[in-house]
């Protein structure tokens, strides 16, 4: 125990020591490094980068290589700038079995792929925390649906993909019990399990469904990769913790000299379902769905999935040992190498896919982990990377041969060639890198040209903000034989994993507007002179339509204290960059952003006597400041008739009201 608590001292000394050190090295950039990262005023940068939000719960989009922040897609956590998650048609998005949650944890990101490549439809997105699964639309660059992954804790390796996007990925960090729920923590042994939950995608809608899930051993499942090309058919988990700590993890969970990595054949646990080998599981958990011509989102119950036992099936599940803890769990381009990173090993294993075959049809067993066999360590490891760095995390590959692992401990990315395992570069990160991304490093063709670091510390990098400090993005050249610092940026929230595309994959499929003609969402206006206000007991309904450069209705009276108003509000534009806003004084929520050809709304209950001024938030023309109104709110039981208009009409209440 003491051994342990030392090393973790030490480890921490080496990182701050490191802080001090590296305060000049900003000196490494080159010359040239400014015109290589040089987008020119109205020029398209090459890539679409998407990085995760960490605990800012959002997406965002940066364009490569300049840095530019392009977006923030909100998709775990609410956005106020959008509405998403107030506006009524965007709350069932972030609706869980537990309720509404507005916040969650985002780490990791997978594009969907064709054939082992990009192919720019669709971008998935973990949560962490309550676990879902998102879907994003590259052509609206939007959250399209949220699905919810029960008997799990911590979704943290998720959503790592299939070569042509068959399935995502959801792996708990927690293992949790699953079915009778209320039992001693201390029962951790006996009670609790690790789920690898498989989640099929629809070939063209991109809808999400769990196909099956495979009960493991309790155990904290941490990163995954699908195999791909040859181990097409594979997906592979890092683990920590088979020890079965439930307590002071840090030490208790650091006792073995290795954990494994979790090697589950995806092909026969389809031949397992197909046969009716599955166990059908009641539990409960939602699905959300945006519909893009309702602009509105359904959240429905499901109540049921299928589990796999590998304790029972056979040849389903396999352990391959991996020392100390791994954190990254990365296939090559080929197919045929898994790099497993021991966050304290001071070394890196590479696995060979065609070994473990191998091993497997030749039972070359070391033991069993819970009935599951456990692979001879010497019988599937390819080869050790010696002496590569301190505190290995995660690797990615360029498209000539190589692989490139982040160190947190020694902050830097480490180059290293994957046939003779040779350190080739090694270059400092600013400070203490996490995850690390090739553009299309976890595809079979990778872009090469850039690596990125994900770093989580910035210590001096940037003006001082006080106590806390962005976190930071790096590019680096790895078009030469060395690495080259090109440029940083700060980052939205943390970083964790990301992906970039080249532009031109996403570019032309991006839409402009929404097609108003389509808009079924039950309460559009479609046109001004179908604007009205409408009562139902205390409920009032606006339909509200904005067009540059005025709302209307602008002008609203009849409502009294005790009402709920709800101001649904179309936007009757059809050309490419104009939303209006909608915002009404004192509401409780947010403003709304419509966008052309769109429908949302937003619920309002008044809370005193008075007049309450509204107005568009976008500024959408140059008498957008002209684009407001007033509502005006009269005391329970009043003489007030309901009238609303705009211009002459507001003097004419029952005609108004007679519409
Ligand atoms: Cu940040 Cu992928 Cu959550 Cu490693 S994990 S750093
Ligand atoms: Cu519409 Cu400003």
């Amino acid at each position: 125990m003491k051994r342990f608590l030392g090393l973790f001292c030490i480890l921490g000394a080496v990182a701050s020591i490191q802080g001090c050190k590296m305060k000049n090295a900003g000196s490494v950039v080159e010359g040239d490094a400014a015109s290589k990262v040089y987008v020119a005023p109205g020029k398209y940068d090459e890539l679409y980068n998407f990085v995760s939000g960490g605990f800012n719960g959002q997406v965002s989009v940066y364009g490569l290589p300049s840095g530019r922040l392009l977006k923030i897609i909100p998709v775990f956590s609410v956005n106020p700038e959008s509405g998403y998650g107030y506006s009524e048609e965007s709350k069932p998005m972030l609706t869980t079995s537990q309720g509404f949650v507005p916040w969650d944890d985002q780490h990791h990101l997978a594009l969907s792929q064709t054939n082992g490549e990009q192919d720019g439809r669709w971008l998935f997105a973990n949560a962490n925390n309550s676990p879902r699964i998102a879907r994003i639309d590259l052509k609206s660059f939007r959250t399209a649906e949220i699905l919810e992954i029960p008997n799990s804790a911590g979704n943290h390796s998720s959503p790592f993909i299939t070569e042509n996007t068959e399935y995502t990925i959801a792996g708990t960090r927690f293992s949790v019990p699953v079915g009778n729920e209320d039992v001693p923590v201390s029962s951790f042994k006996d009670n609790f399990k690790s789920t690898a939950s498989f989640i099929s995608i629809d070939k063209e809608s991109g809808r999400m469904k769990i196909a099956f899930q495979i009960i493991l051993p309790g155990m904290d499942l941490d990163l995954s990769r699908a195999g791909k090309g040859p181990s097409h058919g594979w997906f592979f988990f890092s683990t920590y913790n088979t020890e079965q700590a439930h307590t002071l993890l840090e030490v208790n969970a650091s006792k073995k000299d290795k954990d494994y990595i979790v090697a589950v054949n995806w092909k026969k646990a389809e031949e397992y379902v197909k046969a009716g080998k599955g166990k059908k599981l009641k539990t409960s958990y939602v699905h959300n769905v945006w519909n893009e011509e309702t602009h509105s989102a359904v959240s429905t119950k499901e109540t049921e999935v299928i589990t796999l036992d590998p304790a029972e099936l056979k040849d389903l599940v396999y352990m391959i040992p991996c020392p100390k803890s791994p954190h990254g769990c990365d296939v090559d381009p080929s197919g045929e190498y898994i790099v497993g990173s021991g966050k304290l090993a001071a070394l890196i294993p590479v696995f060979s896919f065609s070994k473990l075959q191998d091993a497997i049809s030749k039972k070359q067993f070391e033991g069993e982990y819970h009935n599951i066999p456990v692979l001879d360590y010497t019988k599937v490891l390819y080869g050790e990377v010696q002496k590569p760095g301190l505190g290995p995390l995660h690797t990615e590959f360029d498209d000539k041969g190589n692989a490139y692992t982040s160190f947190f401990i020694s902050s830097e990315i480490v180059k290293w060639n994957l046939k003779d395992l040779k350190i080739l570069d090694r270059v400092p990160t600013f400070y203490s890198i996490g995850h690390l991304m090739v553009p299309g490093g976890d595809t079979r063709k990778p872009y090469g040209k850039y690596v990125m670091a994900y770093n989580k510390i910035t210590k001096d990098r940037y003006l001082p903000t006080g106590p806390e400090l962005a976190q930071s993005a790096q590019l680096y050249s790895i078009e030469g034989d060395k690495m080259k610092l090109l440029l940083d940026f700060p980052t939205v929230g943390e970083p964790h994993y990301a992906q970039a595309i080249p532009a031109e994959k996403v570019r032309d499929k991006s839409i402009k507007i929404f097609d108003i003609f389509k808009n079924k969402n039950p309460y559009v206006t479609m046109g001004e002179k179908n604007a009205k206000v409408t009562r139902k007991g205390n409920r009032v309904d606006v339909y509200m339509t904005a067009i540059r450069s005025h709302l209307n209705p602008d002008n609203i009276e009849g409502v009294f204290l005790g009402d709920t108003v709800y101001f649904h509000v179309t936007n009757l534009e059809q050309d490419w960059d104009i939303p209006h806003g909608f915002a009404i004084k004192h509401a409780a929520s947010a403003e709304l952003l419509i966008m052309p050809g769109e429908t949302a709304t937003l619920k309002y209950v008044p809370t005193r006597v008075g007049i309450v001024p509204f107005y568009c938030t976008d500024f959408c023309s140059a008498l957008h400041q002209e684009m407001q109104g007033y509502l005006r709110v009269s005391p329970r039981g009043a003489k007030v008739p309901l009238k609303f208009g705009i211009g002459e009409s507001v003097s004419a209440p029952t005609v108004a009201a007679a519409k």
